[in-house]
């Protein structure tokens, strides 16, 4: 599963990426800084199981702090996306090629109103006129790609007789489009049934409502800790009540992460309080302090940051987080603890994740035991999130 980080300019997309996973990268307040896609690790915080088992685990991958478990997801940060970008101003269309592998997208929108429409330096702008833009070119981008080959191939599909939904998700699967997504949209817009009749118009809104389907979308309310910021975020809501739409402060959240990596405070992501841990000077005090003040004690989610990932993953894709366990032995040869922890799609099922651990054990597959409750779960079982499951094969 690939997070991907959009937003014009400056909005701080590198940082929340950096925050994220504390690779270096580079963050500048000018526009076009990232130029080049940056592809990293990051992670969704899960309650661990171990607590259930009174035990501490030892992930094979991630960590685990305090019995909160931090299992690793792909995240990339491309470079900001201005107006016209679809038809190739700015940086061009060659980064929305980088974004066609994400599953869900994080739109980083800056709601201090400190950059304008291109990302450069102002004040008092309007953040909803960020996310119109951004959605537009989105679609453009998904309609440009939709009409390099829809005539060709809507008569096709048409001579052939070939089922619309499962044609449309295999000519486009570069966009990772599924065809409960291409139905859904169908199902949502009543189209005429013939492809081949379809107005520019009408293949715009298959392609606009497509993108918004096959890429849900998390606004991150970046930079809350300056400006305008909370008259801007209930602008935002208000403009978009049925979005999804969270407080953050990128930077806020790297300063913790990095003074945690550096031993002067002990600080678990996603948390609203830190602990001091070492003697600091007078200047980490106040940046500390600051922090504490104008983002931690005022918002729900902290930074944010956590949050937004967390979103992305359990809200919006509904991932589960699955547990290979056996209820009598809790280790792996190692004497690992509870090593792994695995994201599985929504509406996957036992045999499923048996596939997952192993072509073998899906094939002999006799049945799953659960590790916390030792009841036995048939082959089409639906998975729950963090359930912990032993395979019994043949
Ligand atoms: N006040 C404040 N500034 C932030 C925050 N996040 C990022 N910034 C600043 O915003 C500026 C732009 O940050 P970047 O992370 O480089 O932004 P970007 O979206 O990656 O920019 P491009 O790569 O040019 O598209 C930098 O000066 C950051 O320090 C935040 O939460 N609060
Ligand atoms: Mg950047």
């Amino acid at each position: 599963m690939l997070i991907g980080f959009v937003g014009k300019p400056s909005v701080g997309k590198s940082t929340f990426f950096k925050a994220a996973t504390l690779a270096e990268v580079e963050i500048a307040s000018y526009p076009f800084t990232t130029i080049k896609p940056n592809h990293g690790v990051g992670y969704v915080k899960v309650d661990c199981i171990d607590k259930e088992f009174n035990t501490q685990c030892n992930p094979n991958h991630g960590f685990c702090i305090h019995h909160k478990r931090f299992v690793p997801v792909d995240l990339m940060d491309v470079a900001g996306l201005v107006r016209g970008a679809s038809e190739g101003k700015g940086l061009g269309n060659q980064f929305l090629d980088d974004l066609r592998q994400a599953d869900v997208f994080v739109h980083l929108v800056d709601i201090s109103g400190t950059t304008d429409i291109e990302g450069k330096m102002t004040e008092g702008h309007d953040p909803t006129e960020d996310v119109l833009m951004l959605e537009d070119e989105l679609n453009k981008w998904y309609y440009n790609i939709f009409m390099k080959s829809w005539h060709v191939f809507s008569r096709q599909v048409e001579m052939t007789k070939s089922k619309f939904s499962e044609a449309v998700a295999k000519q486009f699967s570069g966009l990772k489009v599924n065809q409960d997504d291409v139905k859904e949209v169908l199902l949502k817009l009543k189209l005429p049934e013939k492809s081949t009749t379809w107005t520019e118009g009408e293949i715009m809104s298959f392609a606009s409502t497509l993108r918004m389907i096959s890429k849900p979308m998390i606004v991150a309310a970046n930079k809350c800790d300056q400006g305008n910021a909370m008259e801007n975020l209930e602008k935002l809501k208000k403009a978009y009540p049925t979005y999804l739409i969270v407080p953050c402060s990128a930077d806020s959240e790297l300063a913790l992460r990095q003074a945690a990596k550096a031993g002067l405070i002990e600080y678990i992501p996603g948390e609203k309080d830190f602990k001091i841990l070492k003697d600091l000077n007078d200047k980490q005090k106040e940046a500390l302090n600051k922090i504490k003040e104008n983002v931690l004690d005022k918002f729900e989610q902290g930074t944010g940051v956590q949050a937004i990932l967390n979103m992305a993953v359990f809200d919006l894709l509904k991932y589960l987080a699955i547990f290979p366990a056996s209820a009598n032995k809790l280790g792996d040869s190692k004497g690992n603890i509870l090593p792994d922890c695995f994201l599985l799609p929504p509406g996957s099922t036992a045999l499923d994740f048996a596939y997952y651990l192993h072509t073998d054990f899906g094939k002999n597959f006799i049945k799953a035991v659960d590790a916390k409750t030792k009841i036995a779960r048939g082959k089409d079982y639906l998975l729950k999130n963090r359930d912990a499951l032993e395979i019994f094969t043949r």
